[in-house]
């Protein structure tokens, strides 16, 4: 379902955004700003939908056509999200088609007029090494981008961000679906064409596997460290580690998480791995188990650190100041542990698998 520009829109699945978006509206008086903001009255977090899902498609006739140099990728190297779509920038060899800017790793206030705290752009491209100023408009923050596209915009400020240069808006804000068309419909520029990340014989089985990490690991350690009552964390902290304990006895009978051949499944549970240690097990309070005391896991999180392109989306620094230095409820001083500092680019044992 294609519809106007400009406007923040229900494209793909529409109907159980809906649903979704009604059953969430009773635990919010309006529309959260902020991560921190998604609670409901049982202290536990709950993750609002995207807004702007719009598709990019081969079919050059489609309002959004695959063109090279035409779209442009906001991100934060902090943000887990963000950095799947970088990563199948980087793996698909799409960096020279789609530009990318990352924001600064802290959050700062994003207007001087309220108090909202959010991503913003660096002024000058030398205050941290990454973080650019925004080369198409000029943006101080991502919120600027985002009433930019939409002038009735009441939702949270998130990247990424996946930006048409051409209509000046925002095609996309929804990582799940970024990366289905960075896997698909550039096929005619990626270097990397004939690496399939969704082939059809795997996609039933990577639907599933997503779906238990995505509410297990990926946003299961969000909902520990933003939970706001005992129970809730306790939770959430039960059914992280009986997902992460199922990985591990997975991928001690094959290399990658659907089989032996990487899938987006890796992509999507690598990118909440390789937080875990620096920082989800002290700031988001997931101290069950470290994740380098799980010999599989934590070698196949060296293993897919290691796949060409993919050591240049993980930025430590980023990582770990935007968490520790963002969330003031959760660590008021802003202190950055200094460990562990683990070597993911160090050797692994993964190849015993290779098919
Ligand atoms: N569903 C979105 C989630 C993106 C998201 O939550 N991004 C966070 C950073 S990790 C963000 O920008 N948060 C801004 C805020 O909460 O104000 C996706 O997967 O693309």
């Amino acid at each position: 379902m294609i519809s106007l520009p400009h406007k923040p829109i229900l494209g793909f699945g529409s109907k159980n955004i809906q649903r979704f978006s009604s059953s969430i509206s009773k635990h919010f008086a309006q529309m959260a700003r902020s991560a921190l903001d998604e609670m409901s009255d049982s202290g536990a977090f709950i993750r609002t939908a995207s807004t702007f899902r719009n598709f990019i498609s081969r079919d050059p006739s489609s309002q959004f056509p695959a063109e090279v140099g035409r779209y442009h990728l906001y991100i934060s190297y902090a943000c887990p999200w963000a950095s799947r779509c970088l990563a199948y920038l980087k793996i698909k060899g799409l960096d020279k088609a789609i530009s990318f800017t990352s924001v600064k790793p802290k959050w700062e206030r994003t207007k001087e007029t309220d108090e909202h705290m959010g991503w913003v752009f660096s002024a000058l491209g030398t205050e941290e090494l990454g973080a650019e100023p925004d080369p198409l408009n000029g943006a101080k923050s991502i919120r600027e981008l985002y009433e930019l596209a939409s002038t009735n915009y009441a939702g949270k400020y998130t990247v990424p961000v996946l930006w048409d240069k051409k209509l000046k808006t925002i095609v996309n804000n929804e990582s799940s679906e970024i990366i289905r068309m960075f896997n698909t419909e550039f096929n005619d520029i990626a270097e990397n064409a004939a690496l399939d990340l969704y082939p059809p014989h795997l996609q039933a089985q990577i639907d599933e596997t997503n779906e238990w990490i995505y509410n297990g690991i990926n946003n299961g350690v969000y909902k520990c460290g933003f939970a706001k009552k005992q129970g809730p964390y306790e939770e959430a902290l039960k059914h992280l580690y009986e997902a992460l304990d199922k990985c591990e006895e997975i991928l001690g009978r094959q290399r990658y998480i659907c089989g032996n051949t990487l899938s987006e499944a890796d992509i999507r549970l690598f990118v909440t791995l390789i937080r875990f240690d620096e920082v989800y097990v002290v700031h988001f309070k997931c101290n069950k188990k470290l994740l380098h005391e799980y010999p599989n896991l934590f070698n196949y999180t060296k293993d897919i650190f290691q796949v060409p392109g993919m050591s240049s989306t993980v930025n430590m620094q980023h990582i770990k100041q935007h968490y520790y230095g963002s969330h003031p409820s959760i660590n008021p001083f802003g202190i950055i542990p200094v460990g562990p500092d683990i070597d993911y680019s160090s050797p692994h044992d993964r190849e015993r698998f290779s098919s």
